[in-house]
């Protein structure tokens, strides 16, 4: 007959009471930590959480995936790092920094926590990936109209609440509809993909790109007043004009009409897009490839 061996421990009412706490901190992480989707959110949520149990001076979780950095605090000399996975999936690095060596029981309890972490991040990592789906145009891999409506909107508000210029430029690449008739749709996605890259090409990087429908773009421009965003459309007419595109045994070049509009004073966003919107079929109606402010 086999004989079933109990493992028992005599535990005194003091471990007991600790064994308690430390799962009622663990409890409280987690409920907490299961509050955001938003990283910075929830690495602020974990970074607070953990300060009284493990005191630390610098905190710092950075994201390669979604470029993200948070930091907290200032960097010390002794430092515990973790390379934060799941299934595969990278979380993260996270660092803890102090004057003082961490000890083992700190480092135990630091990774029992980052248990009540990974579960989150991982959630956010899902829904990031969604929305940069949702807002990213298949075809030029650039962001889309939805991200634009939301990008401009914030913006908007941004440069309002900070008294900050804001500027816009729409791009209609010129007699687009011929390059499909005569070479292909292939070709025709193959150059709308170009000019994408061109345009990006020829702004900064804090400068934001959108396909805004078929074969017109728009270039979102924080902090950038009229005469600066206009010389940075005769960059992007200019990039493109200069630019040859070759497909199959065809060479072909491509032209485009821009429309540069900024901000004013009693501003709505829907005046501030149409503005840029008129200023292109301007710069249309006056021979295209060219740049049109807008009044
Ligand atoms: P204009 O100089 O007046 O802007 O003339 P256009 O030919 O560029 O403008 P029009 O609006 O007449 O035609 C736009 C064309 O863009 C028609 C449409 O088939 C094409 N288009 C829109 N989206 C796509 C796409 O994703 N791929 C391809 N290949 N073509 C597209
Ligand atoms: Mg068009
Ligand atoms: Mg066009």
């Amino acid at each position: 007959m086999e004989s079933k061996v109990a493992n028992l421990s005599i535990v005194s009412n003091k471990s007991l009471e600790a064994a308690k706490a430390a799962n009622l901190q663990h409890y409280d992480i987690s409920s907490a930590l299961q509050t955001s989707l938003d990283f910075k959110e929830i690495i602020a949520i974990f970074c607070e959480k953990i300060q009284p149990m493990i005191t630390h001076s610098g905190f710092i979780y950075t994201n390669p995936l979604f470029d993200l950095e948070y930091k907290k605090g200032i960097e010390a000399r002794h430092a515990c790092l973790y390379s934060l996975t799941i299934e595969d999936q990278a979380l993260g690095e996270l660092k803890l920094t102090r004057q003082q060596r961490f000890n083992e029981n700190e480092l135990q309890l630091l990774e029992t926590l980052l248990c009540c972490l990974v579960y989150p991040l991982k959630n956010a990592t899902l829904y990031q990936q969604a929305i940069n789906m949702a807002h990213t145009d298949p075809l030029t891999k650039i962001q889309n109209r939805t991200a634009f409506n939301d990008s401009i909107l914030r913006e908007y508000n941004l440069a309002k609440r900070n008294r900050q210029h804001l500027s816009l430029i729409f791009i209609d690449i010129d007699y687009f509809k011929s390059i499909n008739d005569q070479y292909g749709h292939e070709c025709g996605d193959f150059a709308l993909s170009s000019v994408a890259k061109w345009i990006k090409a020829s702004i900064r990087d804090c400068d934001m790109i959108f396909r805004y429908g078929g074969e017109e773009f728009v270039v979102l421009l924080s902090d950038t007043p009229l005469d600066k965003a206009t010389l940075i459309a005769e960059r992007i007419r200019q990039t493109i004009e200069k630019n040859t595109l070759a497909y199959a045994m065809q060479t072909l070049q491509l032209t485009a009409s821009l429309g540069v509009s900024t901000l004013l004073g009693n501003d709505t966003v829907q005046n501030l897009i149409n503005r840029a919107d008129n200023a292109m079929y301007q710069a249309k109606q006056q021979g295209r490839n060219r740049v049109q402010i807008s009044e």
